[in-house]
């Protein structure tokens, strides 16, 4: 096993530990949980439900390196009661691997979640880039390559292969960035999300980037946030670390600096991601702020991320109490809609929409399903109102029959204003992920008509097991 000493702050990790018991916490408050040290946060929304996956501090209280051999998942459908799902990979995961569980993040693609990692590599140099991946998001979890993704021989790697970001974009492409030591990097993933696909770019315009990039988009907007350590704003002591973001039109940059949007916190190391949930942006970054804690006793902490009208950050205000509880829900004005649709398959059935359901799997039929098979392309599915109605969110849950019916390649929330059909205003994704409710909240229209516009992959038609319309 390699095991190197990183200037500052660096650890070295041992044995792997691995326990999945589910461990319910109520926690409404920041750290979110505070009988394990957690570090290193990755959020993932998917459906109504926010996961965290996260590193597990294990240092022993007074010493100066990580002991991480672990990674968790929590999970929560408010973003403030959460859930410890527990231990859902380890060193172990990654047979070519000794030590160092550390900086991950969980990528949905393809009906797969893949789980790209910060760990030591048994093989030549330091720390490398492993992919993980499981059929859910709490896995199980498997290695999806059988050696690094990314490592010190790979050309122009960074002078640290650590906290890799994933961010695949509305055309398909997927891209991980990541990198430590001063050194962004960039590359395209290959559709099978465990190959490259071309050459390792440096990124042009992060400003004092350190580590700990995190990638999201916002209005057509790329952002790249990440930990930079200079005095010259973000912290007064170089061991610390602040969050500085750029802004980019392509998502290969180049990128714009557009300052601090969060300060230092108590530990010397900052991570943290971003992630709209239920209508509200969040970031979700790590402190030293449980009982015992530390440099190296890290604790995952939540809170409320807003932005200005001309899409700049404001800065967080770190909070002990942690972000008021967001759930979905709210009246569901579906059932006493008339359902109404481009084609529905003679033995499906369009009551399946707005009867009530709560499927158990994409595959679930027992409370009917709508289908429109052998239609392809673009279909869609519409509820009427005799009179108008205020609405702000839908919940859909995609039909997947493992035949002719597939999880559909991308969908649009539509709403009628009088003469046609136009897209509600600010939607979030119109998510297509199986095997849950995928929400995506708007700007509330008062409207007699909704409709979902459901584009399928090619070769396939599209169904839907129950589509949920609430009232704003
Ligand atoms: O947790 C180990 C390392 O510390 C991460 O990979 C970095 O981002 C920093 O948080």
């Amino acid at each position: 096993m390699r095991t190197r000493h990183r200037a500052v702050k660096l650890g070295a990790a041992l044995a792997l530990v691995a326990s999945a018991a589910v461990v319910p916490t109520a926690s409404a408050a920041n750290p979110i949980i505070t009988d394990h040290y957690t570090a290193d946060p990755a959020p993932l929304v998917v459906g109504n439900t926010m996961y965290i996956y996260a590193g597990r501090d294990e240092a022993p209280a007074g010493t100066t390196n990580f002991v991480m051999r672990e990674w968790r998942v929590l999970s929560s459908t408010d973003a403030a009661t959460w859930t410890d799902h527990g231990a859902r990979a380890t060193i172990a995961t990654f047979p070519w691997a000794g030590a160092d569980a550390w900086a991950s993040e969980v990528e949905p693609r393809n009906g797969k979640y893949y789980w790209y990692t910060s760990v030591n590599g048994t093989g030549a140099g330091w720390m490398d880039i492993g992919v993980a991946v499981g059929d859910s998001p709490l896995g199980p979890f498997r290695d999806a390559k059988g050696g690094p993704l990314v490592s010190d021989s790979t050309p122009n790697s960074s002078g640290l292969n650590i906290d890799p970001t994933v961010f695949t974009d509305e055309d398909g492409q997927s891209y991980l960035y990541w990198g430590g030591y001063w050194g962004a990097r960039a590359a395209k993933l290959k559709p099978n999300m465990i190959e490259l696909d071309g050459p390792v770019v440096t990124p042009q315009g992060l400003a004092n980037f350190w580590e700990a990039p995190w990638m999201f988009k916002r209005n057509g907007l790329y952002y790249l946030m990440y930990a930079a350590n200079d005095t010259n704003g973000c912290v007064t002591n170089s061991n610390y670390a602040c969050q500085r973001y750029a802004t980019a039109t392509s998502p290969l940059g180049p990128w714009t600096h557009r300052g601090v949007v969060l300060d230092q916190v108590s530990s010397t190391t900052n991570h943290a991601g971003v992630v709209q949930f239920n209508g509200q942006w969040y970031i979700v970054y790590h402190n030293a702020n449980a009982p015992g804690g530390g440099n190296f006793r890290r604790s995952v902490a939540v809170d409320l991320l807003h932005f200005n009208a001309d899409g700049t950050m404001r800065k967080v205000t770190q909070t002990t109490t942690g972000p008021p509880p967001n759930p979905s829900g709210g009246t569901n004005l579906a059932p006493s809609a008339t359902a109404s649709t481009s084609h529905v398959s003679a033995w499906e059935s369009l009551a399946a929409l707005n009867n009530g359901g709560t499927p158990v799997s994409s595959a679930d039929r027992s409370n009917l399903a709508y289908g429109n098979w052998p239609e392809r392309g673009t279909q869609w599915v519409e509820y009427r109102w005799p009179t108008a109605k205020s609405v702000d969110k839908v919940a859909t849950y995609w039909f997947d029959d493992e035949q002719g019916i597939d999880l559909p390649a991308s969908c649009e929330v539509q709403y009628w204003n009088g003469s046609s059909y136009v897209d509600v205003p600010g939607q979030s994704a119109c998510g297509v992920a199986g095997n849950t409710f995928n929400t995506t909240t708007f700007t509330a229209v008062s409207t007699t008509r909704l409709r979902l516009s459901i584009t399928s992959k090619p070769d396939f038609s599209t169904g839907v097991l129950e589509w949920q319309a609430f009232q704003a």
